[in-house]
């Protein structure tokens, strides 16, 4: 039987044609629920973790108050809005693990919004009385937070247009519609809705916080600024869950599998985890009925953050780079030899282990052990590339913090230097074997000369203090460490030089 196209009208049929191997949203949707979420991003990640554990709470708890409303804020999201709008905005989201492949059929997106098509729609719609949160997955770019000043980038073109009054209702940035909207709802007397950042950022919900408080102080408007720090909610979160890109073989697999003609399904592992701050402005779901950690105690989410990004993400910087470097596509394929899959193992144990707080109730070592398993995961094809995309945000929240914690302890750090250094080589835009490949990096322009004109000297890239701030230059050991591997890298490439970073 040819594969049913994914819409409402043909979801029984979906379901029936797959001898009910698959499970499709019977709950209520449309003008039948509230659009208490609204979500700026909705990418793979979020359709695999958010709007997963809505549809969970849709789903089973009957929850009708919290549907989402997507937006995107890129012209290039136009793709996402054309897919969801063809498919009454419902996806299919692929488990895959040895156990074998199951389908999900998630409803709870149930509108969406390009900025690019109405800017003026979007600020309405976070203004709507229903909205309660507003939700980002933004990247760490997405911020315009400078790591070392911990400041907005205000100088920014993107932020000076959002800061110019005459703007206001053709907002760019995520802050600028963030701040039109909450204007309105001042002005209409509503609480301000929550902003609950899902982005793998160290303190996400203040450093949320800290920017918009600044950008609206910079917009001359102190007593909003004043009400947004005062009455508004910015829950720190731990979000977790490793979703690939989606490749052409997902679709064609869904479709001589499961029967379904999705045009963007997202493929993603079993394991979902989402530790979250209880700190809500006007109100939540009962996330905690599926699964979701909801906490009080914001020092455990910042634990929580800590271990996850330092070593999850941490490690998926060591794999993603060197393993550019050297060749390899996929994640899983790093993982079957045997040298890098030790290397990984004594980076996380020995380099970062230590600096990690022990939180009760989790055994970091089972953690690392969980990791490597997920990481090898042969089912889900998670690609490098992937990995490797916006590198700036992401190599000082992975991996700098660690180095840096190391070095105030005179403990060891140099497999951590060599993945900082492969970073290093990546930037050329070249691997070992003299193929070229693809960077994307809002810095990359900057970077790649830099990468340039140092060689094999650390020093021209540690220069760059949004980056690296201003200590890590002043260590011998540090600067010597990152110049060996990187001379090591340079001479030899990843794979024969990794030997003498494994004990
Ligand atoms: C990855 C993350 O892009 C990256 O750097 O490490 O997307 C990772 O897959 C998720 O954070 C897993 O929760």
């Amino acid at each position: 039987m040819a594969p049913l196209k994914l819409n409402t009208k043909n979801l029984t049929q979906i379901a029936s044609a797959c001898k009910n191997a698959i499970k499709i949203p019977s709950y209520k949707r449309d003008n039948a629920v509230k659009e208490g979420i609204v979500h700026i991003g909705v990418g793979g990640f979020h359709r695999a973790h958010l709007a997963v554990y809505v549809d969970q709470l849709m789903q089973k708890h009957g929850v009708t108050d919290y549907a989402i409303a997507g937006v995107g804020l890129t012209p290039f999201d136009a793709t996402m809005r054309d897919t969801l709008r063809s498919q009454d905005h419902m996806y299919t989201v692929i488990e895959r693990s040895a156990k074998g492949s199951f389908a999900n059929i998630v409803g709870s997106i149930n509108s969406y919004l390009l900025a690019a098509d109405d800017r003026e729609a979007v600020v309405a719609k976070m203004a709507h009385p229903d909205t309660r949160i507003v939700s980002l997955t933004i990247t760490e770019s997405g911020y315009y937070y400078n790591e070392n000043t911990h400041e907005l980038q205000s100088e920014h073109p993107d932020i000076q247009y959002d800061l110019d009054p005459a703007n206001e209702k053709q907002p760019k940035t995520t802050f600028g519609f963030l701040y039109a909207a909450l204007a309105r709802r001042h002005a209409a007397g509503l609480n301000p809705f929550t902003v609950m950042s899902c982005d793998n950022m160290q303190k996400n919900g203040s450093i949320t916080r800290h920017m918009l408080t600044s950008f609206a102080k910079l917009r001359g408007n102190d007593q909003i600024a004043t009400w947004i720090a005062e009455k508004g909610a910015f829950p720190n979160a731990m979000v977790d869950r490793i979703t690939p890109q989606t490749s052409p073989a997902d679709k064609e697999a869904l479709k001589e599998n499961f029967g379904i003609d999705d045009a963007w399904p997202v493929v993603t592992e079993p394991f979902m985890d989402w530790v979250i701050e209880d700190q809500f402005s006007d109100g939540r779901p009962a996330f905690e009925k599926v699964g979701v950690k909801v906490v009080k105690d914001v020092h455990a989410v910042e634990q929580f953050e800590k271990h996850k990004l330092r070593l999850l993400n941490g490690s998926h910087s060591a794999i993603g780079y060197p393993g550019q470097l050297a060749g390899y596509a996929y994640v899983h394929e790093v993982l079957a030899n045997d040298t890098y899959r030790t290397f990984l193992w004594q980076m996380m144990q020995q380099e970062v282990k230590p600096s990690l707080p022990e939180i009760p109730g989790v055994n970091i070592d089972d953690y690392c052990k969980t990791l490597i398993e997920r990481f090898s995961n042969p089912t889900i094809m998670d690609q490098l590339p992937r990995i490797c995309l916006n590198a700036s945000g992401k190599i000082p929240q992975f991996i700098m913090p660690s180095i840096a914690e190391a070095i105030w302890v005179t403990g060891p750090f140099r497999r951590l230097c060599f993945v900082a250094a492969a970073w290093f080589r990546y930037l050329h835009g070249v691997d070992d074997a003299g193929n070229k490949f693809d960077i994307e990096d809002p810095m990359l322009a900057e970077l790649q000369a830099k990468a340039k004109a140092g060689g094999t000297d650390p020093m021209e890239l540690l220069s760059v203090k949004s980056l690296f701030g201003d200590d890590l230059r002043g260590d011998e050991r540090f600067v010597k460490t990152m110049k060996e591997a990187m001379e090591d890298i340079a001479r030899d490439g990843v794979l024969k030089t990794m030997p003498k970073y494994v004990d």
